[in-house]
C-alpha cells in the first residue's frame, strides 16, 4: 500500500473524510433513524472503526444497526468482503466497499475508509466521517438503545469529552500513524515527543481517577483505547513507538485492562485481525509483511485492580450481555 507523505516535510498526510451526512432522530438530515435501514461497515483491524463496534456493543445497538466486517487484508480495490460466502456481504450484496461508496457518488475518485455507515435499501453510503458516527449513535439513536445503557456524552461533561478527545486525537490516536508513516526523521520525531509527553500526562491523570471524565466510561476513554489495544502488539514495533511498551506505563496499562475486561470492549477485538492488517498491508514499511508471534496477549485478562479507584463503569446503567452469537469472536490467545 502506498503511503502518502508530504514531500518536503515527510509528515503522513490523511485523507479527509468525504462523506459526512448524518443519521438523526428527527430525519432532518434525509436520513432517518430507522431500525435494520443501516449497516456498519467495519475491519476489527481499524482503530477508527473500532470504535463504532464498541460503542454499538456497549449501547446495545447490535439489532438496530447491522454489522458488515472486512477483511482484514485490503487488496488494490481497498475492503472486500472475502470473510463471508462467496465473498459477497450477505446484506449489501456487495464484493468490495468501494461500491457503495461510488454508489454514492459515481465521480468519487477519494480513498475507501472504515468505518463507513451505509444505506441498505439503496446500496449507498451515508458517512464515513468517524468521529460523528459514534456520537450520533449516542445522541441520536437513544429510542433504540438497550435497557440499561450507559450515557456515554453526557450533556454536563461534553466541554471535557470534547476537550481530551482533541488531545487524544491530535497526540495519541493519529500520532502513532504519523510516527510510523513518516519519511523524514524531524517528522518521526515529532509525533514520537507529542506521543509519549501525551501518554506521560495521561498517566498521571488516570493514577487517581478510574476513568477519563467523571466517574463513568464516556467516549473519551474507548477513543483512547482503541489506540492503547493496538499499542505492544503493532505501534510499539512497527510503527517504531518505542520509548517503552505499553505494559511498561503501570497505569495506563492497568486502564486498558480494565477496559479491556469490561463487556464491550474485549469481546470486540481481534488482535489476528489487527496484526495481519498493519503488517501486511504496510509493506512499505514491512516489505517482508512478516508478522510477529509476539508479545503475549494472554497478559490482557490478569488483574487491573483499578476498581479500588470506585467508579462505576455504566453509571446508573447495566453492563451489556454478551455479543449476538454471529459476532462471537475465536479465542485470542
Ligand atoms: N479517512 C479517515 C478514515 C479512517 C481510516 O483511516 N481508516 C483506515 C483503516 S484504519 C482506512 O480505511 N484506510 C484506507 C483508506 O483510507 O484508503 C481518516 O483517515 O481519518
Amino acid at each position: 500500500m502506498a503511503i502518502p507523505t508530504d514531500p518536503e516535510t515527510g509528515e503522513f498526510v490523511r485523507s479527509a473524510n468525504h462523506f459526512d451526512a448524518r443519521i438523526t432522530a428527527d430525519g432532518s438530515s434525509g436520513w432517518p433513524v430507522e431500525p435494520g435501514r443501516y449497516r456498519l461497515v467495519v475491519s476489527r483491524a481499524c482503530p477508527w472503526a473500532s470504535r463504532g463496534l464498541v460503542v454499538r456493543r456497549l449501547l446495545g445497538l447490535e439489532d438496530a444497526v447491522s454489522l458488515a466486517v472486512a477483511d482484514p487484508i485490503q487488496d488494490e480495490r481497498s475492503w472486500r468482503f472475502t470473510l463471508d460466502p462467496g465473498a459477497v456481504d450477505p446484506v449489501l450484496g456487495i464484493e468490495f466497499l468501494s461500491e457503495a461508496y461510488y454508489a454514492a457518488d459515481p465521480d468519487y475518485d477519494g480513498g475507501i475508509s472504515v468505518p463507513a455507515v451505509v444505506d441498505v435499501p439503496s446500496g449507498e453510503l451515508v458517512t464515513n466521517d468517524y468521529p460523528q458516527i459514534t456520537l450520533d449513535l449516542s445522541t441520536e439513536w437513544g429510542a433504540y438503545h438497550r435497557d440499561g445503557a450507559p450515557d456515554l456524552y453526557p450533556q454536563r461533561h461534553r466541554g471535557e469529552i470534547d476537550e481530551i478527545n482533541r488531545q487524544v486525537y491530535a497526540d495519541v490516536n493519529a500520532a502513532v500513524y504519523e510516527a510510523g508513516f513518516a519519511s523524514k526523521q524531524a517528522a518521526y520525531d515529532d509525533a514520537y515527543s507529542r506521543l509519549f509527553a501525551r501518554l506521560d500526562a495521561l498517566e498521571k491523570r488516570l493514577a487517581t481517577r478510574r476513568y477519563l471524565v467523571g466517574e463513568t466510561i464516556t467516549e473519551a476513554d474507548i477513543r483512547l483505547f482503541t489506540t492503547l489495544v493496538r499499542f505492544d502488539p503493532v505501534y510499539h514495533g512497527h510503527f517504531k513507538c518505542n520509548r517503552n511498551k505499553l505494559a511498561e506505563m503501570p497505569v495506563l496499562w492497568a486502564y486498558a485492562r480494565d477496559l479491556f475486561q469490561t463487556p464491550g470492549f474485549g469481546d470486540t477485538v481481534d488482535f489476528d485481525h489487527i496484526k495481519r492488517h498493519y503488517y501486511q498491508v504496510h509493506d512499505g514499511i514491512n516489505p517482508t509483511r512478516i508478522v510477529p508471534n509476539g508479545p503475549d496477549l494472554s497478559l490482557w485478562a490478569t488483574p487491573h485492580h483499578r476498581e479500588e479507584l470506585g467508579g462505576r463503569p455504566f453509571g446508573e446503567g447495566t453492563a451489556p450481555g454478551p455479543p449476538p452469537s454471529a459476532e462471537v469472536l475465536p479465542a485470542q490467545w
